[in-house]
């Protein structure tokens, strides 16, 4: 039989085990658990009971060592916790960095202007396509309708590869036309398509660079018109110059791969380079119905389907809207150059208001 004294010491320590710490808890439990401690001593003392009051007094002993028992496991559990809770904040590791402004890029206003194009004409239903740097002459020029006497093929603006690409000369692609036919060999029309890259063309001075970019667009369908050229042009144009209403004048040309080909002109200041007021003219791209000889070289029948397609230069439009006297300056890499001109990458680029 456990005296009254053992019972309400075992209470009392059964109270502190909710408020011990790890060493206490431990000390707790060898005075009760341990080899001497209180509970293994009652439990011993059984042996020398009468059976009947053995019996009593065992089952009440091991009920109160059940308690205890749970009781410390409970504790240990929190003070486990508690310990792993405060080692795992203690050892943390930030592994995020601040920002640092004198470190942050900037987005090229090349990459910036091509961005643009994409969302003005994205919103137009044009799909982006791209194709390989290195052509042949057949995609390049051939398929173009730009016969194998014409300038543009001439070593002094191509950029020869020597190597043979699917059993013709390669080159640098001159323009970005060739993903064009590429579209058209691959896919049946309706084609709606916008091609930025970059370009290859033998010519370096303030205003050509060897290498540079382009954007061109092709949309082919059974009732495409030169009304529809005109529209998406002008809505591009007044788009990307952020001038609702900026004057465009377009003007009979010649392209070999066009015909009818026209040069589009934007209204502008000559003497203070603002665009779209001023009087005076300023030629910015070149555009055309495709040439039924183009249709025809890619699989596409001329007397069913016809189209339009347009070419604008990068850096040429990105000068003109952002005041950049000197092309070379693209590609200097002056990080100076870049923070003045280039663009946060948190600022997307989007569709200018009203268009
Ligand atoms: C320009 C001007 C006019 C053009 C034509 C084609 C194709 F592949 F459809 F024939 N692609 N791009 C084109 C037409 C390009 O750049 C000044």
């Amino acid at each position: 039989m456990l005296t009254e004294d053992l019972k309400v010491s075992l209470l009392k320590d059964l109270d502190r085990i909710v408020r011990a710490d790890a060493q206490e808890l431990e000390t707790l439990r060898v005075a009760m658990l341990g080899k001497s401690g209180s509970i293994t001593t009652a439990l011993k003392s059984l042996g020398s009971m009468e059976p009947e009051a053995r019996k009593e007094a065992g089952a009440e002993i091991n009920r109160i060592k059940a308690l205890i028992t749970d009781a410390l496991t409970a504790r240990k559990a929190v003070l486990d916790e508690a310990a792993l809770n405060a080692r795992l904040e203690a050892e943390r590791i930030d592994v995020s960095q601040p920002p640092r402004p004198e470190l942050a890029g900037a987005i090229h206003p090349i990459s910036r202007t091509m961005e643009e194009l994409a969302a003005i004409f994205g919103a137009m239903g044009f799909e982006i396509k791209e194709g390989p740097d290195i052509e042949n002459d057949w995609n390049a020029f051939s398929a173009l309708n730009i016969p194998g006497h014409h300038p543009a093929r001439a070593m002094m603006d191509t950029f020869y590869v020597n190597a043979k690409l699917n059993e013709r000369p390669a080159l640098l692609r001159p323009h970005t036309s060739s993903v064009q036919i590429r579209t058209m060999l691959a896919q049946e029309p309706p084609i709606r398509i916008i091609v930025p890259g970059r370009t290859f063309r033998s010519d370096h001075d303030a205003t050509h660079s060897p290498m540079f970019h382009q954007t061109e667009g092709l949309v082919i369908g059974k009732d495409i018109t030169l009304g529809h050229l005109k529209g998406c042009l002008i809505d591009f144009l007044r788009a990307f110059f952020d001038a609702p209403d900026l004057p465009v004048r377009f003007r009979a040309s010649y392209f070999p791969f066009t015909e009818p080909s026209m040069e589009v002109d934007i209204g502008w200041n000559r003497k203070t380079g603002e665009i779209g007021k001023g009087g005076d003219w300023l030629e910015i791209l070149g555009s055309g119905m495709v040439h039924p000889n183009v249709l025809a070289n890619c699989g596409i029948d001329p007397r069913e389907y016809q189209g339009f397609a347009f070419g604008v230069g990068i850096e040429r439009i990105t000068m003109l809207k952002h005041g950049i006297a000197d092309l070379r300056l693209f590609y200097e890499s002056d990080v100076r150059w870049l923070r003045h001109y280039g663009f946060s990458a948190l600022a997307p680029a989007m569709l200018h208001e009203g268009f």
